[in-house]
């Protein structure tokens, strides 16, 4: 347990001028790529609860899509990015797998928005996170990790397929490189805020 990035300092003091903390969880399917956005872009050492797969999750982990892998999460994933010297984000990367969904609903307490991410893959696998979210009342944007050996859907073929309402933002990621990861919460506050002076707006 508690893998870590080696080149992070595990403290990192907050910047002084931080006033915003905003709780963000990422939630998708097993294995769309979640514990490594939240390592790609923590500024600080992230917490990771990586369990090694063993022969005893034959048959109850859904691994046949992701064959490479041999961790998966069993608690979740903590970090956390300054997005300028105002607004800092504390990330939690969900688990992926069905046997451990009964911690989502305690992961979404206190969670202002969410980061739900795609294997183009196993899309099937989102619709969970999704319905979890809209039942939460939790603003969401989709990010679609593109596997190098994913079908190059189009994001408005996605967007159909999951059945997107318009206003609900839809992107392409690459989950482990740093700006891209940091495009997709962008894009996440960008829509919190809107929302937020929308429903200022309405009397
Ligand atoms: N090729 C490629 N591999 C990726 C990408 N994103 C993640 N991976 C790899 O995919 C595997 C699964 O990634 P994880 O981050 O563990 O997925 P997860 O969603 O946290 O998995 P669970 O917590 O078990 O549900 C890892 O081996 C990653 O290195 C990507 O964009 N492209
Ligand atoms: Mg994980």
């Amino acid at each position: 347990m508690g893998s870590a990035t080696s080149e992070l300092p595990s403290r990192m003091p907050l910047s002084d001028t931080a006033e915003t903390g905003l709780k963000i969880v990422v939630v998708g399917g097993f294995g769309v790529g979640k514990t490594t956005l939240v390592r790609s872009v923590s500024e600080i050492r992230p917490l990771n609860t990586e369990e090694v797969m063993t022969q005893a999750g034959i048959g109850v982990d859904e691994t046949s899509d992701v064959a490479a892998k041999t961790t998966t999460t069993v608690a979740f994933d903590f970090g956390r990015i300054s997005l300028n010297e105002r607004v800092v984000l504390y990330l939690f990367g969900a688990p992926g797998q069905e046997r451990f969904w009964f911690l989502w609903d305690r992961l979404f307490s206190g969670t202002l928005g969410a980061v739900v991410l795609v294997d183009t893959r196993r899309m099937d696998d989102s619709w969970y996170a999704i319905d979890r979210l809209e039942h939460h009342k939790t603003p969401f944007v989709v990010a679609v990790n593109r596997f190098d050996d994913a079908s190059p859907h189009s994001l408005d073929e996605i967007r159909q397929a999951l059945a997107l309402p318009d206003h609900v933002p839809l992107i392409d990621c690459d989950a482990r490189v740093r700006s891209s990861g940091k495009d997709v919460l962008i894009t996440l506050v960008d829509h919190l805020y809107a929302l937020a002076m929308a429903q200022e707006m309405t009397p």
